[in-house]
């Protein structure tokens, strides 16, 4: 797998003891950063590049945002953690501004995203039981083909990749697959009574950022609503501006009756995770049926609104659309024989490699690396070109130049 790219001792020393003290579960790219600031990371020798993977869509608002690490830095001399047993002067501020700002009754804090999808999971059950009517341990939730919505034992039951599930089972009952981007195999699906919920991301982004036709969403809308079924919005990877709207959903002006935000909810700088619904759905939970003990910490809260509010203050989702359309166009523009397509939406996107050689989407992540843009493959041949937001038109040509030239020297 590896090809020829000669790193310094310096690298070399960092991944060597990665590699003897650390789990294998990944296999990152041959570099080592110790530094980041905007759409900019730095490696231990100096070198810069531009970071095309952005903490896999966490670091929306760019590294280190002043305004993001200013809000760490204050509330994290004050208070960092009461847990929930009481009640800290940040929770209710958060809770108040984040539901305002989405328009939802309430807020569920957590810290990672697949333990908001886990809670809104439990979410759509307990409504199921208990204002749906379906009969106890019978509930079924629907999800797509080639989804992803995290690593617990619970979310892989449903994944449909191998590679996330075999030898972990045994798996959990309850779920039921559809097509992705099929609104027929949706409503047979919908047929049977005891389909509680379907969860779904707006754009599948594991998968190979697939972008499902317009009038999908308002498509999932309008049978979650004919069946009485809780339309799931997995935006932990899509939403806060990614895709060129605050939250993906918006681009068909649909509201989901869950809504799942992670990632960029602290824009990279802990691990912050949220589900909004409204009252008949969130009420359903009481005191001692679910949290956890870092869920809405004060830390937390504190970053999450300064977060928020550089999306909206710096304009980040009309930048991503604009830049997005401005990098789908200025690839496409390439020609490159290696280049199958290009797909995407605001500044999430990938491009499908075509080339005999089955490594050439690896390969060619060593020499962007080498050219000064760090991206990582997926399935073998496409890859995720996923900026910061704030990157600026220069900079996105700065970047295709150094894609072209890339490009060229794979052959
Ligand atoms: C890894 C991909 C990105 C997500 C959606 C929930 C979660 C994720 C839609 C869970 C997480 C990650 C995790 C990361 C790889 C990654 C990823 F390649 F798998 F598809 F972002 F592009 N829902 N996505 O995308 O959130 O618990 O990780 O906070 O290495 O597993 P988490």
């Amino acid at each position: 797998m590896q090809s020829t790219t000669t790193l310094s001792a310096n690298t070399q020393q960092y991944i060597d003891i990665e590699e003897k003290y650390g789990a294998h579960n990944y296999h990152p790219l041959p570099v080592v950063l110790d530094r980041g600031e905007g759409v900019f990371v730095w490696d231990v020798d100096g070198k810069r590049y531009y970071d095309f993977l952005s903490g896999y869509s966490a670091v929306n608002q760019g590294h280190c945002h002043p305004e993001i690490i200013k809000a760490l830095i204050e509330q994290s001399t004050k208070l960092t953690l009461t847990s929930r047993a009481f009640h800290s002067n940040l929770l209710g501020q958060y809770e108040k501004y984040v539901t305002s700002l989405f328009g939802y009754d309430k807020v569920l804090p957590m810290n990672t995203g697949v333990e908001a999808v886990e809670t809104a999971l439990k979410l759509a059950r307990k409504w199921a039981y208990e204002v749906k009517g379906i009969a106890d341990n019978n509930a079924i939730i629907a999800v797509c083909e080639s989804n992803f919505h995290g690593r617990t034992t619970g979310v892989i039951t449903f994944s449909s990749d191998p590679s996330a599930k075999h030898h972990f089972g045994p798996y959990t009952p309850g779920y039921v697959t559809v097509a992705y981007n099929d609104l027929a195999n949706l409503e047979s699906v919908f047929q049977n009574k005891n389909v509680a919920a379907f969860l779904f991301e707006p754009i599948q982004g594991e998968a190979g950022v697939m972008v499902p036709d317009e009038g999908y969403l308002t498509g999932i809308r309008d049978l979650c609503k004919e069946y009485n079924v809780l339309m799931i919005a997995d935006e932990i990877q899509t939403g806060l501006a990614r895709t060129g709207k605050m939250l993906a959903c918006d681009h068909e002006n649909v509201r989901p009756d869950i809504l799942i935000l992670g990632k960029a909810l602290s824009g990279g700088v802990l691990p912050v995770s949220a589900v909004l619904c409204d009252d008949e759905i969130m009420m359903t939970i009481k005191p001692g049926e679910h949290g956890s003990t870092y869920g809405g910490n004060p830390l937390a809260c504190a970053v999450a609104i300064a977060a928020l509010e550089v999306l909206k203050n710096e304009n980040l989702a009309a930048n991503a659309q604009e830049m997005g359309e401005l990098l789908r166009s200025e690839i496409r523009k390439l020609n490159s024989p290696f280049v199958a397509l290009v797909r995407g939406k605001g500044l999430l996107n990938a491009i499908v490699i075509k080339h005999i050689n089955p490594e050439a989407a690896w390969d060619l992540c060593l020499t962007l690396k080498e050219n000064g843009l760090l991206a990582k493959p997926t399935h073998g041949d496409k890859i995720r070109f996923a900026p910061p937001l704030l990157i600026t038109k220069e900079q996105v040509m700065e970047c295709v130049g150094i894609i072209d030239k890339s490009l060229q020297s794979l052959a």
